[in-house]
């Protein structure tokens, strides 16, 4: 499908100068959804005719193609889910023979088959498009140098930060996540403006430089593109601070395309901007999915972001259910695109502690508002022998400056604190600094030791 880009051809534009905008985010709301409509009848019957899959839901659930007449006509099709994906594996949601896909992605599939995903040439341009969309909204600008510690390989990150570096006439420097002594070397020697990286990714490059005696303040880093995770403003507010950075957020899947679905602009820092002229994004009662068209929430309420792709060639992909939660809320920055809320969580990460709903950016908030607490936490949860009810250690480090002593006070405040905020009881370990496993990527925070079944 062709980009009409009117970008600034590379190395034309000096860093400082105003970013020239793809003409699709400065068009009128109504221009979108016209575009939005035509996009989304030509998706419904291309994945229809060439996907198997699409054919038998769509069969099953009755509906056919011809029946999406307007954009609310969309939640009358049947949901995708990461299971069908599974059931598909590799190949069987490609709508396209397997010489026109020019690469494939795929999940780590750490519990259960990967999911993988296929992209053909025209899908690569465009995802390089959006996330150089999403970049140059977080304030990154053609002829900048920037550091990308997204992981390279299978995962959507490395490889899709790159490209869209690239197309936006960066210098890009692929160090790739790990090794974070020589990421602190390169950030040194070759004075990037930007760093792409996970949250607490970022976190682990500025302790290990503190560590070393490097004052994180003092880099050349202007700007950070942080995603793949959940982040809460606390963690943004830390970051900025420790690294004298201003640091933007960036959203995707790889089922949906990669990093790049969705962009936050620096100027406003009010949550990330979906391109909505390729994705039409939707909000569904995640425990409630199956009331057809009535599930679909209103802008403004909570529940679980649904994908449909509206350009994708190589795997089109229907009313994927994402399993985040968040909400959508009106555009800003870019006006026609709408926002979605900061993901609260997923639902299959939710905590149920007896009866209570209990995410860790949760944790993250209230943690970070304690001026001895580090960023740095574990939850553990565990079912105490002979007992019936489970039980949440929250593990947590103490700042460097704060010693073991003064932090008994902390940690007192954490529990109290999550029990007002959250509802449940917990034990909360405050542990030495650098006791706790650092990210090297997607930071693992939840460790469940119940006994399971
Ligand atoms: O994480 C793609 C990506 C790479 C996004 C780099 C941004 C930057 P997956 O590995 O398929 O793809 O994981 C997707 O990660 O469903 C969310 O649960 C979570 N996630 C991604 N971005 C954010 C974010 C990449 N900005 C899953 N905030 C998604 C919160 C995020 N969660």
């Amino acid at each position: 499908m062709t980009q009409n880009t009117v970008a600034a051809p590379s190395g034309s534009t000096s860093k400082d100068s105003a970013p020239v905008l793809d003409r699709e985010e400065t068009i009128s709301r109504d221009e979108l959804e016209a575009l939005q409509l035509s996009r989304l009848q030509h998706t419904v019957a291309y994945a229809y005719d060439r996907v198997p899959l699409y054919k038998r839901k769509f069969d099953d659930a009755g509906v056919h193609p011809t029946d999406l007449k307007e954009l609310s006509d969309l939640g009358k099709f049947p949901y995708t889910t990461k299971e069908d994906l599974r059931l598909e594996y590799p190949f069987g949601m490609f709508a396209v023979p397997q010489d026109q896909v020019a690469r494939i992605h795929a999940s780590s599939g750490t519990t259960g088959r990967p999911t993988v995903v296929g992209y053909t040439k025209n899908d690569l341009a465009t995802w390089a498009t959006l996330v150089a969309r999403s970049f140059r909204a977080s304030g990154v600008r053609p002829g900048m140098k920037v550091h990308n510690a997204y992981g390279y390989g299978l995962f959507t990150g490395g490889l899709g930060a790159h490209a869209g570096a690239e197309a936006l006439g960066c210098t890009v420097i692929p160090i790739s996540g790990g090794q974070t002594e020589r990421q602190i070397q390169l950030i040194q020697d070759f004075k990037p403006d930007a760093i792409l990286a996970t949250p607490t990714y970022l976190l682990t490059i500025a302790d290990a430089m503190a560590h070393q005696g490097i004052d994180p303040t003092s880099t050349s880093l202007k700007y950070a593109v942080l995603g793949a995770e959940p982040w809460t403003e606390e963690m943004r507010h830390e970051l900025e601070v420790t690294m004298n950075i201003k640091a933007s957020d960036i959203y995707g899947l790889s089922e949906v395309m990669g990093p790049g679905v969705a962009g936050e602009a620096v100027e406003t820092q009010d949550g990330c901007h979906i391109w909505e002229d390729h994705f039409r994004p939707e909000i569904i009662d995640p425990f409630d999915p199956s009331r057809g068209e009535s599930s679909v929430l209103g802008d403004g309420e909570p529940g679980e972001l649904v994908f449909t792709s509206l350009t994708k060639e190589a795997l089109p992909i229907i009313r994927y259910r994402t399993k985040d939660l968040t909400r959508l809320l009106p555009g800003t920055a870019r006006p026609a695109h709408r926002r979605m809320g900061r993901i609260t969580g997923r639902s299959d990460d939710m905590i149920i502690l007896r009866g209570v709903n209990l995410f860790p950016s949760q944790i993250e908030e209230i943690a970070l508002r304690i001026p001895e607490l580090s960023p740095h936490f574990q939850l553990e949860l565990t079912r105490p022998e002979g007992k019936r009810m489970d039980s949440l250690t929250v593990r947590i480090e103490r700042r460097e400056s704060v010693s073991a002593e003064s932090s008994t006070t902390a940690a007192r405040t954490l529990r109290e604190q999550i029990k007002i905020h959250v509802g449940s009881s917990c034990v909360v370990e405050v542990v030495d600094p650098g006791s706790l496993e650092r990210s090297n990527g997607k930071l693992r925070r939840i460790y469940d030791l119940r006994p399971k079944g």
